[in-house]
């Protein structure tokens, strides 16, 4: 009873200090006035950028797959089948998504030497797409094999999108630099998500689009507590969040004071990427509806299939939920003491990294693993656990080895751990068992 209450009361304790952490979450207005320098910075407190991978490509038409631009494999031989080629489209396009949402600072397009011999070049004039934001517009009468664009924003989709007719776009490689964006993790992204502003196709009466985000979640129209378009095509409503985040969840209420077959077919997109389709005759009263996109614009169109009927959007609540970014900024690992191992029974119980290592690096690691605690062993061995100290405490002299990947840190010895709390605050909750 009484453990069971102090566990409580730790718990809270817990939950008072993450409330109380200095975590950053940044607006999108400020993010587009700061350098790449302090934006990197704030990442994660390196202001090097990294090589970002890109997944899951698409593209306009598949003359040659959109894969052989995200293969790793810069080989610009025209005739090597090496390339991603379309067909001569209507302003073809290019789309990949990166790993993880990141920061992009560049983008370096390779494409073939004389495409001529094969079309009209669709990079002589392009847009250069980060998420939802236009990063470059490229003209010219002249093609070029390989070029860097700078972009500094933040998103998960890279898009070439040619504004020619019957041209050809072709890319051997896209290659992205930036850095992966943390994100938070603490509620299993149950984090309800602000919408800053908002946007509507059109507004019948007084239903403006603020009453679909206004807390009121009364479900009659004629009440005043819903948004509401005119008779239309495709009518839309959209969100803007105020910080760019992961969607996991939108909660929609409907009207319930009539017409709920209004909201039968709709789509929902983040940044305009589709993440969810609702197709199907049953009535919507309040629904959830999963959605895993990273994104800042959040929009809800109906889309009435062939028919394109007109029709009203009736929204009298939208409620957003989802990981919102996380800037670490120029955090340290800190670190706790020289603590003795033991083989059978190991208090950090993984080894993640045994190569040039230093309490950055293990930190980086143990981080990404979603541990709480690092120990470094040996002089270059990185472990990760959730708990240390089981076995009492080592003298600070016996943790004397030097980090092979770090002159001015001493790394344990053997079975013997420098201990240090991963700097990422948000694994606070483990606390060591003493
Ligand atoms: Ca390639
Ligand atoms: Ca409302």
């Amino acid at each position: 009873m009484v453990r069971k209450f102090c566990g409580s009361l730790a718990l809270l304790l817990q939950l008072l200090l993450l409330v109380g952490q200095s975590q950053q979450f940044l607006k999108e207005d400020n993010m587009k006035q700061l350098s790449r320098s302090t934006m990197l910075k704030m990442i994660d407190g390196s202001d090097k950028e990294d090589r970002l991978y890109l997944e899951r490509c698409t593209q306009s038409s598949q003359l040659e797959s959109c894969q052989f631009a995200v293969d790793d494999d810069i080989n610009q031989a025209p005739w090597s089948n090496e390339c991603a080629f379309t067909t001569a489209d209507m302003r073809p396009w290019f789309e990949a998504r990166l790993e993880n949402p990141s920061f992009v600072t560049r983008v370096q397009l390779f494409t073939v030497r004389n495409i001529e011999e094969r079309g009209r070049d669709a990079l002589r004039d392009f847009d250069l797409l980060v998420g939802d934001f236009t990063c470059a517009r490229y003209r010219s009468y002249a093609s070029f094999s390989n070029r860097t664009f700078s972009c500094d924003n933040i998103g998960e989709h890279i898009r070439v999108q040619s504004h020619l007719d019957h041209a050809v776009l072709v890319l051997c490689e896209v290659v992205v630099y930036g850095k992966v964006l943390h994100l938070s993790r603490a509620d299993n992204g149950n984090t309800r998500l602000k919408v800053s502003r908002c946007a509507m196709s059109s507004v019948e009466k007084n239903n403006i689009c603020e009453r679909a985000i206004d807390n009121n979640l009364d479900q009659d129209l004629k009440k005043g507590a819903c948004a509401y378009t005119e008779k239309e095509k495709r009518p839309w409503w959209e969100g803007r969040l105020e910080v760019p985040a992961i969607v996991r969840k939108l909660r929609v209420y409907n009207r319930a004071d009539c017409c709920q077959s209004q909201l039968n077919t709709f789509e929902i997109t983040v940044d305009g990427q589709l993440c969810f389709r609702y197709d199907a005759d049953k009535m919507i009263n309040v629904q959830d509806f999963e959605c895993r996109r990273f994104g800042s614009r959040v929009r809800i169109t109906i889309a009435m299939g062939k028919t394109d009927d007109n029709s009203h959007l009736p929204l009298c609540e939208v409620q957003l939920y989802g990981f919102l970014v996380v800037y670490l900024g120029a955090k340290k690992p800190s670190y706790i003491g020289c603590f003795p191992e033991r083989r059978l029974k190991r208090d950090l119980e993984t080894l993640a990294g045994l190569n040039r290592m230093s309490p950055d690096k293990c930190d980086r690691i143990c981080s990404r693993m979603n541990k709480p605690f690092f120990g470094l062993q040996q002089g270059f061995q990185c472990w990760c656990g959730d708990h240390y100290g089981s076995y009492g405490r080592e003298r600070e002299k016996f943790c004397w080895m030097q980090c092979d990947g770090s002159t001015e840190y001493k790394c344990g010895a053997k079975m013997i751990s420098s201990i240090f709390k991963v700097s990422n605050q948000e694994y606070e909750k483990n606390k060591p068992t003493r």
